[in-house]
């Protein structure tokens, strides 16, 4: 139900349903965690690019497995959802979400627990869990909130409205909008540009900031303190600092 593969340094992650909006199932929420697995294994791999096969990035819970089952919601999310989220956080390298199309329900929630966000002009999103009568989840009630901030978080999980890119853009929700005529290329090229930064500050940069998220200042302070030595004895702080001395542009290797 999805496709992995890795070119220039990038592992491209593809939800592969297009017949169904890749409508999520319980083998994608598996496939999606293994794949992760692999791309922060993979020594060759310094940024993931997640996106969505045919017209749409995710419409969330394929609603044909659930509808007219006794579904055990609680269940089902710490089951099969809540992995899956914590995974992308898990993952010490950039992940950027490619929004080739629609996004509604948990599938904009995953967008959302995805580091960056780049959007197709023709795509959109859709907090549509209100629309069905249910509550923001996947994160959607965490990372909302803390993109766009609450008033806005609020009304768009209040009011299950479908937004456009260009909207999106405009509140802080997607970092860039690409035509929808080359968006897999420029999304692409822009997951290559991640991938030749420092990956390893990169990931302490993500992990830093996501633990601040939850730490007062002291704390984030000696956190920082904590995550600049590692970073301090990389390979790519030695080159960078290099570079600037003798006037030329870095070569970072992710070490
Ligand atoms: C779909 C779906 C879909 C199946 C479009 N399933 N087929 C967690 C805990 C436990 C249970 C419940 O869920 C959750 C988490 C959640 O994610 S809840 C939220 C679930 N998602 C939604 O409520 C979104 C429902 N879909 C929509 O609102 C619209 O379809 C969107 C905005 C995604 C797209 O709208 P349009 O571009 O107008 O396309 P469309 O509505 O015509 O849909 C295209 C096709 O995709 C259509 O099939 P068809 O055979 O008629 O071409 C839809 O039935 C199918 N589809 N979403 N979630």
């Amino acid at each position: 139900t999805i496709t992995y593969e890795v070119t220039d340094r990038v592992a491209v992650i593809t939800m592969n349903r297009p017949d169904k909006f890749n409508a999520f199932t319980e083998r994608m929420h598996k496939e999606i965690i293994e794949a992760l697995k692999q791309a922060q294994k993979d020594q060759d791999v310094r940024c993931i690019l997640f996106t969505g096969a045919g017209r749409a990035f995710n419409a969330g819970q394929d609603l044909g497995d659930v509808i007219g089952q006794e579904v055990d919601f609680g269940g089902f999310l710490r089951e099969r959802y809540n992995p899956m989220v914590l995974q992308f956080q898990k993952t010490e390298k950039p992940i950027v979400a490619a929004i080739n199309g629609v996004a509604a329900g948990a599938g904009m929630s995953v967008a959302l627990a995805c580091d960056l966000r780049v959007i197709s002009e023709k795509a959109s999103l859709v907090n549509a869990f209100v629309n069905i009568g249910l509550v923001p989840d996947s994160g959607g009630c965490y990372f909302l909130p803390r993109i766009v901030g609450l008033g806005k978080a609020l009304e768009l999980a209040m009011l299950g409205e479908k937004i456009t890119a260009d909207e999106a853009y405009r509140i802080g929700l997607v970092n860039q909008v690409f035509p929808a005529e080359d968006f897999a290329e420029q999304a692409l090229a822009y997951a290559r540009k991640l991938a030749s930064l420092p990956t390893k500050g990169i990931g302490l940069i993500k992990r830093t900031m996501y633990k601040g998220l939850q730490m007062d200042l002291e704390q984030t302070l000696e956190y920082e303190a904590y995550a600049q030595e590692i970073a301090g004895k990389t390979a790519d702080y030695e080159e960078g600092v290099t570079a600037f001395i003798e006037k030329r542009a870095p070569f970072f290797t992710g070490q």
